[in-house]
């Protein structure tokens, strides 16, 4: 029969196991343009450059990382950010640094309108494209291509299942014993 000081071990195991798996969709922070910042970078592209291979997901945040009155940032759509069109921003923020945490799917964009837009044109811009989940398509890939997609996804999650259960039952075992 179990004692209670077996059914507490049990509880903070079982606890713990809980909390291995929950930190798996934990959302993720990422640094804008890392050391770089929020800022004019050397290379017109640097920001696109930054987003390769990145897999932004709802929730996550996007720290741009600027100092209040040297930059700003504008949310804009397509085509402002194409242009580096200051006229139409749909939010601008001025005080940095700017915390955006992603609440929606889509594509979006980004500019800093200093300098009438220089900033942007300078490459001071940012274009994510966020998937529903996490086996989305990367941007300007055609979606109706099912021949390419990718084998399920051996998620994370569940390997970290796989690690976690033996632990809780070799623990209610032990409980059991005890
Ligand atoms: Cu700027």
């Amino acid at each position: 029969m179990a004692n209670p000081m077996s059914m507490t071990i049990l509880v903070v195991v079982v606890l713990t196991a809980l909390a291995a798996v929950v930190q798996v969709t934990e959302a993720v922070n990422y640094v804008v343009g890392d050391t770089t910042g929020w800022a004019v970078p050397s290379s017109s592209t640097f920001y696109t450059t930054w987003v390769n291979g990145k897999n932004f997901s709802l929730g996550d945040v996007l720290e741009f990382n600027f100092m209040t009155g040297q930059h700003d940032v504008a949310t804009v759509n397509k085509i402002a950010y194409d242009a580096c069109s200051i006229a139409n921003t749909i939010t601008t923020v001025n005080t940095g640094p700017y915390n955006y945490t992603i609440n929606s799917t889509g594509t979006h964009y980004f500019i800093c309108t200093f300098s009438s837009g220089g900033h942007c044109s300078g490459g001071q811009k940012l274009a994510i494209s966020v998937g529903s989940s996490t086996s989305a398509a990367s941007p300007g890939s055609p979606p109706t291509t099912p021949s390419s997609s990718p084998p399920p996804p051996a998620g994370s999650s569940a390997s970290s299942l796989a690690a976690t259960l033996p632990l809780v039952f070799m623990t209610i075992a032990l409980a059991f014993f005890y």
